[in-house]
């Protein structure tokens, strides 16, 4: 690609001599790694302009984040464009930081000692953040994960076809309600922990950190937690206890519990949350996670409704695990 070309000598780097592969497990942004010919590998991305409207105030955020985490997590640094860590061309904005030697990702996490990882990265990341003032970051998602938001802009679309799923969603506002009437103060949270944004060591497997920092802001750390449980301790759309528990045998290293409901909560709002958001692009017709189809878009809906349902059969099992790590 052309663009491609152009980035990479704005950053100072060599435009001739690599070769791209395309990242696909982001829904938004598009990603590529660069390997050149001598080797020196970089991730590239170009942000999508239609979701993330005010990319410096993302890279503000990243700013803050990547300083507190340096030293104490290898994690990823952005290269300097003038004063700036992006550049923005023909209304886009590109970022570019050196790829992490032997680290890898994966889009599921099957092996045990690697949800513990995940878990223990997701708690890491929590306890180094605890002392960032929230006050400093930007709301870079408008009503990114107010679920109540989210279940009300879907109430607006009507779709006769659809009763069981509207039902399910109908039924869930009580669930949403009981988390907002916690009052849990918020924190600089990551807003989008998943098996695909955590890096391990290729050689030991160990978790070296969270990656894509670009829903980084004022938030809810049990939405982190849950949205991990959501992504990793699953099997068959339905929550696995025993994936669930090392998980939090992970997380828990690191971190005290408190208010054991509200990781309950914390999991299931965020699961039903993004069936909400699929299935509202899934009605709408719209663009949002551009790399479904409309049918993908409907049946990843289900699954997170099956995966939702799961979490509220479980929820005695599942307090009763996070309460062995008090
Ligand atoms: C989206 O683009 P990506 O893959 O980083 C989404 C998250 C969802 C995730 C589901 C800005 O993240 O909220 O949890 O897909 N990000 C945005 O896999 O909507
Ligand atoms: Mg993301």
């Amino acid at each position: 690609m052309k663009e491609i070309h152009e980035v990479l000598k704005l950053f100072a780097l060599p435009s001739e001599n690599f070769r791209t592969e395309k990242i696909n497990s982001g829904h938004i942004n598009s990603t590529y790694k660069i390997i050149y010919s001598d080797g020196r590998k970089y991730i590239l991305q170009r942000i999508n302009g239609n979701v993330f409207k005010n990319p410096e105030e993302i890279m503000s955020n990243i700013k803050m984040i990547t300083s507190c985490l340096k030293g104490r997590v290898q994690c990823p640094e952005f290269m300097k464009y003038r004063d700036k860590n992006y550049i923005m061309r023909a209304n886009e904005m590109w970022r570019i930081y050196p790829y992490i030697e032997n680290s890898v990702s994966y889009v599921t996490l099957d092996d045990y000692n690697q949800i513990y990882e995940f878990g223990r990265v997701t708690g890491e990341f929590h306890s180094l953040v605890k002392t960032l003032d929230t006050e400093k970051f930007y709301f870079t998602l408008e009503n990114f994960h107010d679920t109540q938001f989210i279940l009300d802009e879907l109430f607006t679309v009507k779709n006769d076809n659809y009763k069981r799923e509207f039902e399910f969603f109908q039924k869930m506002q009580a669930y949403a309600k009981m988390l907002a009437e916690k009052n849990i103060p918020l924190s600089v949270t990551h807003n989008d922990v998943k098996c695909s944004n955590v890096l391990f060591d290729r050689k030991t497997g160990k978790g070296i950190t969270l990656i894509d920092f670009d829903t980084v802001m004022p938030g809810l750390a049990v939405y982190d937690f849950g949205d991990g449980v959501r992504s990793a301790c699953i099997t068959q759309s339905r929550l696995d206890l025993r994936k669930f528990a090392e998980y939090c045998s992970g997380y828990f290293s690191c971190n005290k519990p408190e208010g054991f409901e509200n990781y309950f909560l914390g999991t299931l709002c965020i699961t039903f949350e993004l069936s909400a958001r699929y299935f509202t692009d899934f009605l709408k017709n719209g663009n949002y996670f551009s790399d479904k189809t409309s049918l993908q878009k409907l049946e990843r809906c289900r699954e997170l409704i099956c995966t939702a349902e799961s979490i509220i059969e479980s929820k005695y099992a599942f307090i009763s695990v996070i309460q062995e790590f008090l």
